[in-house]
């Protein structure tokens, strides 16, 4: 059964899933927008109220894209069951925005990680090519996006830790998700955030260059109003900043995408705690202050966002 006293495996995840959209079928679609290298779905819910044939601005939310960063899916599933279970708190949100949240991008990475490799990042699709045999198997998926895919940050050898693949959208995983937004083209693309761990930042793109976008102060101010929520929660203090500025740059990233590309405007990285003390291993009694406060954040976010249209 599903909890956040403690971490759960994929297959876990999912069956909750499963049954989440057998059980509350008003509210929640389940869609497997395809399937990995090792045979795993690509799970995302979306959540929505009213009328099932209209659509509403789409907020999406995506975590897990590196094997060994748990707390990011339990913060993403936790959000779905916040949702899901206590709707009229957010009727606001829910008559402003139709909720997409895939909360496992990389299932091959995820269950490497929770299986053989604890601190395994990139996914497991085999190369083809010698790497494979020194046990560099897979690609950084948040450099495999097709916006400025190949620039600074991003690894051309099977062996980098950011390598980015062969091509844009390369891998199962980016793909599914580009030809999910691409048969979307109706919807809206209000706001994204792709959760990542850890180090407590609140990013905006872009990712690939210095430069900032011309509605960076809109992004910041937006950003800052989400980390004021954080902090007054319990204290937890983030960093507000493009990804250059306050952690490195990096090409190819879904944020970049999703703004560069896919014309949602308010597009986020969110380094979810801690500040580094545990980092990847944050304690399972962590999971639930976290995503409390992360929702927190996002939700005051999202209100100002809905305010703005
Ligand atoms: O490097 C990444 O993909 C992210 N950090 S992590 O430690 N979770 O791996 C940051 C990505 C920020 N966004 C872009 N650079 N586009
Ligand atoms: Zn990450």
């Amino acid at each position: 059964a599903m909890s956040w006293t403690e971490y759960h495996y994929m297959e876990t995840i999912f069956d909750w899933l499963d049954g989440l959209a057998t059980f509350y079928p008003e509210l929640v679609t389940l869609y497997t927008i395809g399937m990995t290298t090792d045979g795993n779905p690509l799970k995302l819910v979306k959540i929505s109220v009213g009328r099932k044939d209209r659509h509403k601005p789409g907020v999406y939310i995506d975590a897990l894209y590196h094997g060994r960063e748990w707390i990011s899916a339990s913060v993403a599933t936790w959000i779905i069951n916040e949702l899901v279970t206590a709707p009229s708190r957010y009727s606001t949100l829910l008559k402003n925005f139709d909720f997409y949240i895939m909360p496992i991008m990389n299932p091959d990475g995820y269950a490497h990680s929770c299986n053989y490799n604890r601190l395994w990042r990139k996914s497991r699709k085999a190369s083809g090519t010698w790497a494979d045999f020194l046990g560099c198997r897979g690609v950084d998926l948040n450099r495999n996006f097709g916006f400025h895919f190949g620039g600074p940050g991003s690894g051309t050898i099977p062996c980098s830790l950011i390598y980015r693949g062969t091509h844009a959208f390369s891998e199962p995983e980016t793909s599914a998700v580009r030809d999910f937004i691409y048969e979307n083209r109706n919807v809206k693309w209000a706001a994204y955030f792709a959760l990542h761990s850890y180090g407590q930042k609140w990013m905006t793109p872009w990712g690939f260059t210095e430069v900032k976008p011309v509605d960076y102060d809109e992004l910041i101010r937006v950003a800052r109003i989400g980390v004021a929520a954080i902090e007054s929660h319990r204290g937890t203090k983030y960093d507000v900043g493009s990804a250059p500025d306050v952690l490195y740059m990096a090409s190819g990233g879904s944020d970049d995408w999703f703004k560069g590309a896919a014309g949602c405007k308010y597009s986020y990285t969110i380094e979810l705690p801690d500040y580094g003390f545990y980092g990847f291993l944050l304690p399972s009694w962590e999971i639930i202050p976290s995503a409390n406060e992360t929702w927190f954040g996002i939700s005051t976010a999202l209100r100002s966002i809905a305010r703005m249209r």
